[in-house]
């Protein structure tokens, strides 16, 4: 099993899609091991998106995810960092397949309400910048071998 860092962006928060969103996850048959809602610090925000520094959309994109609460979680299921990435289309929601969380709910690059791991490293890393270790809770689903063969 793979676990994945997600985050419903303060868009998301603000246009009232966090149900949606995370509908969308539980339906899947994911399982959430840590949820939360929380106000990314400036600090927080360029550890985060630390690979974009010197590029030309950091700023803005520092002032967004900063400007209003996000709702974080950690995933787990099988293959859960491709399927979660799958799940929300391309970056771009104009790019994003029919259906995917950005095609459904986005239009701007700046604006695409969620965010997933993109690698298992950057997923043990998001996981470690967002979540204490006694904010997982490791436990089983009844539900598992109806959605695992
Ligand atoms: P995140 O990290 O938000 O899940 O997005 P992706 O992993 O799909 O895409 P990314 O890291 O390349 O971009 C991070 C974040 O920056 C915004 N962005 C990106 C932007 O505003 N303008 C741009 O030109 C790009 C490339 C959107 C997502």
């Amino acid at each position: 099993m793979e676990r994945t860092f997600v985050m419903v962006k303060p868009d998301g928060v603000q246009r009232g899609l966090v149900g949606d969103i995370i509908k969308r996850f539980e339906q899947k048959g994911l399982k959430f091991v840590g949820l939360k809602m929380l106000q990314i610090t400036p600090e927080l925000a360029s550890k985060h998106y630390g690979e974009h520094q010197g590029k030309p959309f950091f700023e803005g994109l520092v002032k967004f995810i900063t400007s209003s609460p996000v709702v974080a979680m950690v995933l787990e299921g099988k293959d859960c960092i491709s399927l979660v990435r799958g799940m929300m289309g391309a970056t771009d929601p104009k790019k994003a397949a029919p259906g995917t969380i950005r095609e459904s709910y986005g239009i701007d690059i700046g604006r695409n309400v969620v965010h997933g791991s993109d690698s298992p490293e950057s997923a043990v890393r998001e996981i470690s910048l967002f979540f204490k270790d006694e904010e997982l809770i490791d436990y089983e689903l009844s539900l598992d071998s109806w959605i695992y063969e």
